[in-house]
C-alpha cells in the first residue's frame, strides 16, 4: 500500500488493511506509553490537497493540536449536525472530493527494555478513516470510528530509537456510509492511542465465562495464552481454559454489583480481570439476570461533552455514571456505537445494565429500500466484511463486562442479510448474551423483541398476547423523547412494565443534549444544528436529553427519576403507608424511612418512620405514628405526609442520606365547598379584564404557549396557528355593577374567524384584596384543543415568588410525578428552565397561592378554590417562541403572570405516539375563581 500516491483506501469498502486481529481490552503488565497531548497538525480541504510529504514531513511550520480530541472542536472547520440525512449525495463508497483531511504528527522514543516484545500502536478511536505512516513506512489503514485498531511496529522500529509516527485522517470515506448516527459529525483523533510492548508468552486476549445459579458460580478464562487463572478472594488457582464450580459466591448484578478479582498469569506476563459471576437467560418469554426478571429503567447515552464532543474524560465517564445511579436508572443503551472501555468497566463497577451497541446505523437510505433506489448498505453485500468486522471488533474488545447483558447490531439500517451475518457471528461468539437489534420488525432472528417510540396502546397489545413476536421480550429499546420540555407520560409507560411480565421496560431517548458551548458577541449558549452554517441539518434536534449539556437536570431528569424509583410510597387505603419493593434483588434493609407531616405547607411534625425489611417485589403496609394522623383539621386544608427513604450509610455513587424514593399522602378530604363571595363591586377600570390591584394591568384572556418542541414538529402547533390562537384579539362586550359585582364580558377571538371565546370576568371587593370569578364560553367553530386557557397579566417588575402548591420544578398534567405539595420559594429568573431551544417552561399545576414580591409590593393570589397553574416571567410568549437561544430572552421591567385554568400536557410527540386524549385541553366551557390581595 503507498500511502503517499494512492488513497484509495478512503472509498475502499473494506474494514481497513494491515491490522491485527480484534481482542480484548485488558488491564495488562505490557509496556505502555500513552499518546495524549499535543501532536502536530495540518488541516487540507480535500485529500488531493493533503501534501504528499508524510515519509518525511517538515511540521516546523504545522499548528498543533490536542489528542485526544475532534479538529472541528480545536479550530479547525466546523461541526455539522443531521439526524437522518447524510450531508453528501449517496454513492456509496464514493465521497465528496471536499473532504477534510488531516495529518497528525508526533515522535516517541521506544524504551530500550522493550526489546524482544511485540511493538504494537493501538488507537481506540479515529472519525471516520486514517492511515498511518511510521518512519517513513505506510503500516495500514483503518475504519470503524467507534472501534479500536492495532497495528504491529515490530518490524519497523527498534528499541531505543525514536519512531516519528504519522496519522492521516479523513473526515468522510466509504464508512461515512455505515455511521449515519443521529449526532454531530466531528472528526479526528478522538479517543486515546497508545504504543505498547507485548511480551513473549503474555496472554493479549482472554474471555472470562463467569456465570450464577442459585448461589453457586462457575468459572473458565479461556486464554490466547495458556496460563494459571488465580481468584484470592475465593480460593482459587486453576489452569485456562478449564472450568471451576464454586459452591458460594456473591452473583453480579445491576443493584448489586459484587465484583471478584482475578488474575491470568502466563509465563510472559498478567492480565487482570474483574469477575461478576451472573447469568443471562430468557424463561418463559422474560429476559432475566440470576433468575430475576429485569425492568430496564434505562437510557440512551451518545458519548457528549459541550466543549469536548465525543472526546470524553474518564471524569466526564464518572459523572454520567454517578448521575445515573444516583437517579435510580439501572440500564444505558449505548447508542449507537460502543462507548469508550473505561464507561464500561465504571459500568461494571457501579452496576448498570448495558445494551453494547455496534458502530452502525444506515438511517438516510431508508429501511428496505427497492430499486431504482440504492440498497441499504446491511443489504449490498459489498460492505458486509466491514460490519462483520465491527460486530467482531465491539464483541472482542467488550466480551468481559458482565455489565453487558445485550448485544445490539445497531441502530436503524432497516433489514438486509449482513445484520443475519453480524448476528451470526456474536451467537457464535458468545452464545451466552442474547442480541437486539430493533429494526428486525417481525423477530426473525434477534432475541428481544424491540420497538421505539410505540404508543400506550401497542404496548398494551404486546403484552395482552405474550406469544406474538415468538413470544419474546419486549424492550423500547427508545421512548420518552427527552427534547425540550419533556417527556411527558413517563408514569403511564411505567404502569405498563408493571402490569406485563414481558414489557421489560426501556430507554428513555435521550440521555444529555448534544448542545455545543459557543460564544457569540460576548454571549455564551449552546449550539445546535444550523448554528455553524451548514448547508442541511437537523436544528435543535440534537438537543433532546434528560440533561442539559452541561450535565444539569432538566425536570425530565427528575420526573424519570420519580416514575423509576425503586420504592413506591402510598396510602394503602386505610389510613396507612403502602410501601412495595421494586428493586430486583435487594430488601430495603440499607433505607432509613423519613417523614414529614405538614399543614398548608407548614411543617408540623417530623420523625423516622420504622418500616420492616421488605423483600423485592412485597408491599408492607405501615401504620402512621400516633399523632400524626390526628393531625388533619378541617379548617386547615392541605393537610401532607411525606415519607422519603434515604440511604443509611454512603454507597460507592451516593452519600448517606441520599434520597433513592419518597411519597406524599393526603390526610384531609379536599372540600369542593364554594366560599361565598359577598363583597362590593370592585369598579372598573382600564384594561381588558377590568381591573387594578398592586399594580396588575392588562389582564387578557390566554390561549397560547411558545411551542415546545412536542407541538412544533408534530404540526399541533400549526394546527393551532390555523385556528388563529397565536394572534387573538379582544373585544370588551359590557362592563358594568352587576349582581354586587362589577362584571366586565369580553370576546376573545382570532382575526378573519368567526368563532370565539366568551368571558364574563367578575371583580368583587372585599375586606382584603379583590376576587375574580371568571367563567368562559366557546362559541362558533372552535378547535377542539388548546395549548393553554389562562389569563395573562402584568406586574411591575417581581423579583421573588413564594407559592404554595406544587414544586419545585415545573409540572404539567402529565409531568407531575416528581412534583410535591408544599411551599416554594423561588426567583422569577430560578422558574424558568434554560431549554436549550427555548420554548414554553416553568408552568406550576396546581398552586393554591402564590406571593408575588417586587418593585410594587406584594400581590398574592390565592385559590378561591380552583387550583390554579402558575407562570411568571419577564418576557412575554412572544419574545419566548421567537428566541433561537438563550440570550435571545432578556429581562426587561414588566413581569408577565399567567393563572392558568388548564395547560395541554407535554406528551413526547417530536418523536413519539400523540399526546394521549386524556392529557389534551379540550375546549369546553370553563370557569376559575381566585383572589387577588394586594
Ligand atoms: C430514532 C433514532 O434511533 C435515534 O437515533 C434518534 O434519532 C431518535 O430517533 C430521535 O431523536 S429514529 C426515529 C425515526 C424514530
Amino acid at each position: 500500500m503507498s500511502v503517499t500516491y494512492d488513497h484509495s483506501y478512503v472509498e475502499d469498502f473494506a474494514p481497513g488493511a494491515g491490522t491485527l486481529p480484534a481482542r480484548a481490552w485488558l488491564d495488562d503488565d505490557s509496556g505502555r506509553i500513552p499518546l495524549s497531548g499535543e501532536w502536530r497538525f495540518r488541516l487540507s480541504p480535500s485529500v488531493a490537497e493533503a501534501p504528499d510529504d508524510l515519509k518525511e514531513p517538515d511540521t516546523s511550520s504545522w499548528d498543533t493540536i490536542a489528542v485526544p480530541g475532534h479538529w472541528q472542536l480545536s479550530g479547525y472547520g466546523a461541526p455539522a449536525y443531521t439526524n437522518v440525512v447524510y450531508p453528501f449525495p449517496l454513492e456509496p463508497p464514493f465521497v465528496p472530493t471536499d473532504n477534510p483531511t488531516g495529518d497528525y504528527v508526533r515522535s516517541v522514543t521506544v524504551p530500550a527494555d522493550w526489546a524482544g516484545a511485540r511493538i504494537v500502536l493501538r488507537f481506540e478511536g479515529v472519525d471516520s478513516r486514517f492511515a498511518v505512516v511510521v518512519d517513513g513506512n505506510p503500516v495500514g489503514w483503518s475504519s470503524g470510528s467507534r472501534l479500536p485498531t492495532e497495528f504491529d511496529l515490530t518490524e519497523l522500529v527498534a528499541p531505543g530509537q525514536e519512531i516519528r509516527i504519522a496519522v492521516r485522517v479523513h473526515q468522510w470515506s466509504a464508512g461515512s456510509y455505515v455511521e449515519d448516527q443521529d449526532m454531530w459529525w466531528l472528526s479526528g483523533i478522538f479517543r486515546e492511542v497508545n504504543l505498547l510492548a507485548v511480551k513473549p508468552q503474555a496472554p493479549t486476549d482472554v474471555f472470562v465465562h463467569a456465570s450464577y445459579d442459585g448461589g453457586a458460580g462457575t468459572l473458565k478464562v479461556e486464554s490466547d495464552v495458556a496460563g494459571t487463572v488465580v481468584v484470592p478472594e475465593l480460593g482459587l488457582e486453576f489452569p485456562t481454559g478449564e472450568e471451576a464450580t464454586i459452591d458460594s459466591v456473591e452473583p453480579w448484578s445491576a443493584e448489586s454489583p459484587k465484583l471478584y478479582d482475578g488474575v491470568v498469569r502466563t509465563e510472559g506476563g498478567e492480565v487482570r480481570v474483574r469477575i461478576g459471576f451472573r447469568t443471562i437467560a430468557i424463561v418463559d418469554g422474560v429476559f432475566t439476570v440470576n433468575g430475576n426478571r429485569v425492568l430496564f429503567a434505562g437510557v440512551n447515552r451518545h458519548e457528549f461533552h459541550p466543549d469536548r464532543g465525543r472526546a470524553l474524560t474518564e471524569q466526564d465517564m464518572l459523572d454520567d455514571v454517578l448521575i445515573m445511579k444516583r437517579a435510580g436508572i439501572n440500564a444505558v443503551r449505548t447508542s449507537h456505537y460502543p462507548p469508550h472501555p473505561h464507561f464500561l468497566d465504571l459500568c461494571d463497577e457501579y452496576g448498570l445494565y448495558v445494551v453494547d451497541e455496534c458502530d452502525l446505523e444506515t438511517h438516510g437510505f431508508g429501511y428496505e429500500p427497492q430499486p431504482p433506489k440504492l440498497p441499504n448498505p446491511v443489504m449490498d453485500e459489498r460492505f458486509q466484511a466491514d460490519l462483520v468486522e465491527r460486530m467482531r471488533r465491539m464483541v472482542e474488545r467488550d466480551k468481559n463486562h458482565p455489565s453487558i447483558v445485550l448485544w445490539s447490531l445497531g441502530n436503524e439500517c432497516g433489514m438486509g442479510d449482513n445484520l443475519k451475518a453480524m448476528y451470526d457471528f456474536a451467537k457464535d461468539r458468545d452464545p451466552s448474551r442474547p442480541v437486539h437489534y430493533e429494526r428486525d420488525t417481525h423477530a426473525e432472528f434477534v432475541d428481544v423483541y424491540s420497538q421505539m417510540y410505540t404508543s400506550l396502546e401497542d404496548v398494551e397489545k404486546i403484552g395482552e398476547d405474550p406469544t406474538s413476536y415468538r413470544g419474546l421480550p419486549f424492550i423500547l429499546c427508545e421512548y420518552g423523547h427527552a427534547m425540550g420540555n419533556g417527556p411527558g407520560g413517563l408514569s403511564d409507560y411505567r404502569a405498563l412494565f408493571e402490569k406485563y411480565p414481558r414489557c421489560q421496560g426501556g430507554f428513555i431517548w435521550e440521555w444529555i443534549d448534544h448542545g455545543l458551548r459557543t460564544t457569540v458577541d460576548g454571549k455564551e449558549f449552546y449550539a445546535y444544528g444550523g448554528d455553524f452554517g451548514e448547508t442541511i441539518h437537523d436544528g435543535n434536534f440534537v438537543c433532546d436529553g434528560l440533561l442539559f449539556p452541561d450535565r444539569t437536570p432538566s425536570p425530565g431528569m427528575d420526573e424519570y427519576v420519580k416514575v423509576i424509583e425503586p420504592l413506591v410510597i402510598t396510602a394503602d387505603g386505610s389510613g396507612n403507608i403502602a410501601i412495595t419493593n421494586r428493586y430486583e434483588v435487594l430488601d430495603t434493609s440499607h433505607l432509613t424511612f423519613r417523614l414529614e407531616s405538614q399543614i398548608a405547607g407548614e411543617r408540623v411534625g417530623s420523625g423516622t418512620l420504622p418500616v420492616p425489611a421488605i423483600a423485592p417485589g412485597e408491599t408492607v403496609s405501615v401504620q402512621l405514628p400516633p399523632g400524626i394522623a390526628e393531625q388533619q383539621d378541617a379548617n386547615q386544608p392541605d393537610t401532607w405526609v411525606t415519607v422519603t427513604a434515604e440511604l443509611t450509610e454512603g454507597t460507592a455513587w451516593a452519600n448517606a442520606g441520599h434520597r433513592v424514593a419518597w411519597g406524599q399522602i393526603r390526610l384531609d378530604v379536599p372540600s369542593d365547598a364554594r366560599p361565598e363571595v359577598a363583597g362590593t363591586p370592585a369598579e372598573g377600570v382600564a384594561g381588558v379584564g377590568g381591573i387594578t390591584v398592586a399594580g396588575l394591568t392588562n389582564a387578557r384572556l390566554d390561549v397560547w404557549r411558545a411551542p415546545i418542541d412536542n407541538d412544533a414538529i408534530p404540526g399541533v402547533a400549526n394546527a393551532w396557528k390555523d385556528a388563529g390562537l397565536h394572534r387573538v384579539q379582544h373585544r370588551v362586550v359590557s362592563a358594568g355593577v352587576k349582581d354586587s359585582a362589577w362584571e366586565v364580558v369580553t370576546r376573545t377571538a382570532p382575526p378573519a374567524l368567526q368563532w370565539g371565546l366568551v368571558s364574563t370576568w367578575r371583580w368583587t371587593a372585599v375586606d382584603s384584596g379583590v376576587f375574580l370569578q371568571l367563567s368562559i364560553q366557546p362559541e362558533g367553530q372552535f378547535p377542539e384543543t388548546l395549548p393553554r386557557l389562562g389569563i395573562t397579566f402584568e406586574l411591575p417588575k417581581v423579583d421573588q415568588v413564594e407559592w404554595f402548591g406544587t414544586g419545585p420544578n415545573e409540572a404539567y398534567v402529565d409531568t407531575r410525578a416528581a412534583a410535591a405539595v408544599g411551599k416554594y420559594a423561588a426567583s422569577v429568573a430560578e422558574l424558568q428552565a434554560p431549554y436549550v431551544r427555548p420554548q414554553e417552561n416553568g408552568h406550576r399545576i396546581d398552586t393554591r397561592w402564590a406571593a408575588l414580591t417586587g418593585t410594587a409590593g406584594t400581590l398574592r393570589i390565592e385559590a378561591a378554590p380552583d387550583l390554579f397553574g402558575l407562570t411568571v416571567r419577564q418576557w412575554t410568549t412572544a419574545d419566548l417562541e421567537n428566541a433561537k437561544h438563550t440570550p435571545d430572552l432578556v429581562a426587561g421591567d414588566t413581569t408577565y403572570v399567567t393563572v392558568d385554568l388548564g395547560q395541554a400536557g407535554i406528551g413526547s410527540n417530536s418523536c413519539g405516539p400523540a399526546l394521549s386524549e386524556q392529557y389534551k385541553l379540550k375546549t369546553a366551557p370553563a370557569s376559575l375563581s381566585v383572589k387577588f390581595t394586594a
